[in-house]
């Protein structure tokens, strides 16, 4: 499974091509079009975004809804493209002598992309560095998150800091989602009942990367047993929650602080960074591989959140907070019955073992640096004149963190669905889930 994107950010279109995808799987715009549009929120966008209302087109390998077998193009419409016709224009009637940028801002690949490419003209950096580009990139995300939910795979991103405002850290042998959800309201009481005690798989009582809950043991879970694996927390309602929070998080007093912290941002001129988390439950253990250096789907995951504008920081699992641990508070024990094979009570490798899966949720965290354009003026020196002179802009985002998350959520989606291909392979659809029984069924013999 591979794709490519292309596209400026004031260009007529993004675009992306998919390959390697099975015949057969039900592809709706619509579907597409919900996670343009998620990515589009979140409290803190700038202008840009009431002029955008993306929507996907398929130009090729789809007919009657269905993939086809054959490469998938994309495209999605920049309404922008009006107002910058004259300026982008790919023909020789182009106004290269408009809008003319010389003034790196720092932070932005600005300077360092004019040197390495010859660009007297740095719009011919930004506009391709710009995040416009991740549109492109959770369309084809939706594509593999379509691709993963018809193997029971499901993917649910939330942000858990912005700025100086994060999540409280959940006690020991809590897990964030249960916390959020019973933060939410009514739901700490009926918890057991309402939350499918899968909330608990999520991430045992090591509370995942969230948790910094260093003063649990290995073992110590006592004879809380975890619900047999398959067993997803109560995602419709974590989803309406997300949906319902200008700032994608589930702890609406955080989501709260985190809004007014926005707000004395973008009143100061500033803008702000933060931290998301990815869970991805249904995985079956051994997607990934240990074998090389290339296959480990740690490696992969990593570069692919890396790999999103602005991200500066990947933890798996109870990532650099493990760092401060001994082991024997940081490994996953393992256990075995007749009824589950074998599971684990807690889950702070964060579902990756050897670069392999290991049957447990997936956790992932990942950390944005503030956005670089800032009405706050930076110092920054004149690409052409050498002079100095004090960067700032007229419209910009004060935080995508949100928007962040749902990339983030793409190219995660992506990354597994490209190791489930590899595992599983198949030309339609069917075969591939055929392939996926099988191993299911041979899981069940160990
Ligand atoms: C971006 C700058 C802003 C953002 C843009 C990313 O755009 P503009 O300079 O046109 O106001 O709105 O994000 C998007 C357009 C988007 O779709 O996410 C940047 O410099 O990266």
């Amino acid at each position: 499974l591979r794709y490519l994107t292309a596209g400026e950010s004031h260009g007529p279109a993004l675009t992306a091509i998919i390959e390697g995808l099975p015949a057969g799987l039900a592809l709706p715009e619509d579907y597409v079009n919900r996670q343009l549009a998620r990515r589009q929120g979140g409290y803190g966008r700038g202008g840009r975004m009431r002029i955008e209302q993306d929507q996907v087109r398929f130009l090729a390998g789809v007919r009657g809804g269905f993939t086809l077998g054959s490469p998938v193009a994309l495209h999605i419409e920049n309404r922008d493209w009006a107002s910058w016709q004259e300026i982008m224009d790919p023909g020789a009637a182009a106004r290269l002598d408009q809008r003319v940028v010389t003034r790196p801002r720092p932070g932005h690949a600005d300077l360092a992309g004019a040197l390495k490419y010859g660009h007297r003209d740095i719009r011919n950096v930004l506009e391709r560095a710009s995040a416009r580009e991740t549109a492109a990139r959770v369309a084809a995300g939706s594509v593999a998150r379509r691709l993963l939910e018809e193997l029971g795979i499901e993917i649910i991103g939330h942000v858990v800091r912005i700025g100086p405002v994060a999540v409280p850290e959940p006690g020991r042998d809590e897990d964030i989602l249960s916390a959020c959800l019973a933060e939410a309201g009514g739901m700490a009481e009926q918890g057991a009942v309402t939350m499918p005690t899968g909330v608990e798989t999520a991430a045992g009582e090591g509370g995942g990367m969230c948790s910094g809950d260093v003063s649990t043991g290995a073992g110590t879970s006592g004879e809380r047993e975890m619900p047999p694996p398959g067993k997803f927390p109560d995602l419709f309602h974590l989803r309406e929650l997300l949906d319902a929070s200008p700032v994608y998080c589930l702890h609406r007093e955080t989501a709260e602080a985190m809004m007014r912290e926005i707000d004395r941002a973008r009143e100061a001129g500033d803008s702000l960074g933060g931290v998301f988390e990815i869970r991805v439950y249904g995985l079956p253990p051994g997607l990934g591989s240990y074998v090389h250096w290339d296959r480990r789907l740690d490696g992969r995951l990593a570069g692919a959140l890396m790999s999103i504008q602005a991200i500066k920081g990947v933890e798996i699992g109870l990532g650099f907070a493990g760092a401060a641990l001994p082991g024997s508070q940081v490994h996953d024990e393992i256990f075995y019955s007749r009824e589950r094979g074998f599971y684990r009570r807690t889950n702070r490798a964060g579902g990756l073992e050897g670069g392999v899966t290991n049957g447990e949720p997936l956790i992932v965290r990942a950390a944005m640096k503030p956005i670089p354009t800032l009405y706050k003026p930076l110092r920054s020196v004149d690409l052409i004149s050498k002079e100095p002179f004090a960067a700032s802009v007229e419209r910009s985002d004060v935080c995508a963190v949100p928007a962040a998350c749902v990339v983030g959520e793409a190219v995660v989606a992506w990354e597994l669905a490209a190791a489930c291909v590899e595992k599983f392979g198949g030309d339609t659809l069917q075969e591939m889930k055929a392939n996926y029984q099988q191993y299911l069924d041979y899981l069940k013999t160990r």
